[in-house]
């Protein structure tokens, strides 16, 4: 079968309404912004964003997608000229979108020079970034400001450096890791990142799970053409981004094509991570030690169902200031049933110990100050413990994907089978939980009694439990 490209893609002429094709010249694109970390989230989301800008006209929003280490993709789809196709599940039904935004690929680890000397090119406004959660450290930092440099010392613009991951206050972070970099060579340097280049805050939101053959298989039945990028994802979308701009106009321009630009990105973040990737961990690491393997298969659960709403509308929502709360929880538990993504759990466990203090500890921290429970994230911390043994309820083994999984691991399996143990042992991570969790004796009562009726009865009958309180 001959492999999707720009020459395979023109004769795909007649092609049926429920597919969309980039209908601008994709020849007179130029690479106008540069985006680390080339997985499956930024091309689902932020390049289909700049695609809609290229559709209306604006050529000047093509992507340089360039992956950090992994060079199997880059490489992929560079020989597909950056074409990939998008699946979008809806409930209307399914809908496939060939995005052209990506223009070209590179590998940050392989080709160091041409992610600078692209960061430093004049055409060159913005750099976007999913790099994940481990992903914010001084090699990043090291990167970025090496060709921050050379574009100042060639005399133009500064750029917006949009952080995309799933982190609180992502802008600022990265502006600090960046500043502090550039510090340590040249205050000059610094002074010139932070008077003239911008570092929104952002949230960013679509449920993209990582792809599989299937969506090959899939794509290859839609159009005769095989597409080592396509893709899966949900109708839904959306980008918060905070007004910050390296050039003002582009305000305008995001808010165009559906992006919410706003004063303050607090309330939106506070709530998606909260409520939206709080629930994805908690349900993520259920369902490895039940053994079940998509959201949407736990969501069908009427027991887990329960214990989600649960957790948002007792833990979550009371402390939150985003409007519509109600109405924010009910659609993402329809997002998270939605059959078509095949969201794999293992996937979302994967790093559990840097999305934990994201997505858990706020909640947690405000449940305690204010004097109230925490059932339902005591019952998710005995889970974390629990699924750290590295085996499901069936005792079939799996692998825990994290910088900190051997000595997670090392921890819960010498404590097996003590209830109490394993909490003192595992809550006294404090890179995870903080210093202070650990002297809460109520906290680490309910979490101790959660992990004792997991390990005596299991995580079904615990759950119910938990429901009832
Ligand atoms: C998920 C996120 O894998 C994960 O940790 O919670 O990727 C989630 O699907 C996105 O943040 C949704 O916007």
């Amino acid at each position: 079968m001959p492999a999707l490209n720009t020459a395979t893609l023109a004769t795909f002429a007649s092609h049926p309404s429920s597919v969309s094709l980039p209908r601008y010249r994709r020849d007179a694109v130029h690479v106008g912004v540069v985006h680390l970390g080339l997985g499956a989230f930024h091309r689902a989301h932020q390049a289909m964003v700049f695609d809609r800008l290229l559709q209306d006209g604006n050529p000047r929003w093509g992507v340089l997608g360039v992956a950090m280490r992994s060079t199997e993709l880059a490489d992929a789809l560079k020989l597909q000229d950056g074409l990939y196709a998008v699946q979008v599940a809806s409930a209307e039904g399914l809908h496939w979108q060939v995005v052209g935004s990506l223009c070209d690929t590179c590998v940050a680890a392989r080709e160091p020079g041409k992610v600078v000397a692209a960061l430093a090119a004049p055409a060159t406004r913005w750099v976007t970034l999913t790099v994940t959660e481990k992903g914010y450290g001084p090699a990043l930092a090291e990167l970025l400001v090496q060709g921050l440099a050379a574009r100042r010392a060639a005399g133009l613009d500064g750029l917006t450096v949009a952080s995309c991951d799933n982190l609180s206050d992502n802008g600022s972070k990265l502006q600090r890791l960046c500043l502090d970099v550039a510090a340590q060579q040249d205050t000059a340097l610094a002074g010139w990142i932070a008077s003239r280049c911008a570092f929104p805050n952002s949230m960013v939101d679509r449920i993209v799970p990582a792809a599989t053959a299937r969506q090959r298989t899939d794509a290859a039945l839609a159009f005769g053409l095989d597409d080592a990028g396509a893709l899966a994802t949900e109708a839904f979308w959306e980008w918060v981004m905070e007004d910050r701009f390296a050039d003002p106009s582009d305000a305008a321009v995001m808010r165009a094509v559906g992006v919410n630009v706003v004063e303050d990105v607090k309330p939106f973040e506070e709530a998606k991570l909260r409520m939206l990737n709080g629930s994805h961990t908690a349900m993520a690491l259920l369902g490895a030690v039940q053994g079940w393997p998509t959201v949407a298969d736990g969501v069908a659960r009427p027991d887990v169902r329960q214990f989600v709403h649960g957790l948002m509308t007792q833990m979550v929502m009371p402390h939150l200031q985003r409007p519509d709360l109600p109405a924010y929880r009910d659609a993402l538990l329809a997002r998270f049933a939605n059959p078509a993504l095949q969201h794999k759990v293992h996937q979302i466990a994967t790093d559990s110990s840097l999305k934990i203090p994201l997505r858990w500890l706020p909640t947690l921290n405000d449940n305690l100050q204010a004097g109230q429970g925490a059932e339902p994230l005591a019952f998710a911390a005995a889970i974390w413990m629990r699924y750290l043994l590295a085996e499901d309820e069936q005792d079939r083994g799996y692998a825990i994907s994290d910088p900190q999984a051997e000595a997670l691991q090392t921890l819960a399996r010498a404590h097996r089978g003590d209830a109490q143990g394993t909490v003192q042992a595992l809550l006294g991570v404090a890179s995870i939980w903080g210093e202070a969790l650990l002297h809460e004796e109520r906290w680490t009562r309910r979490v101790t009694h959660w992990l004792a009726r997991i390990q005596a009865v299991g995580a079904g009958a615990a759950l119910v439990e938990v429901n009832a309180l």
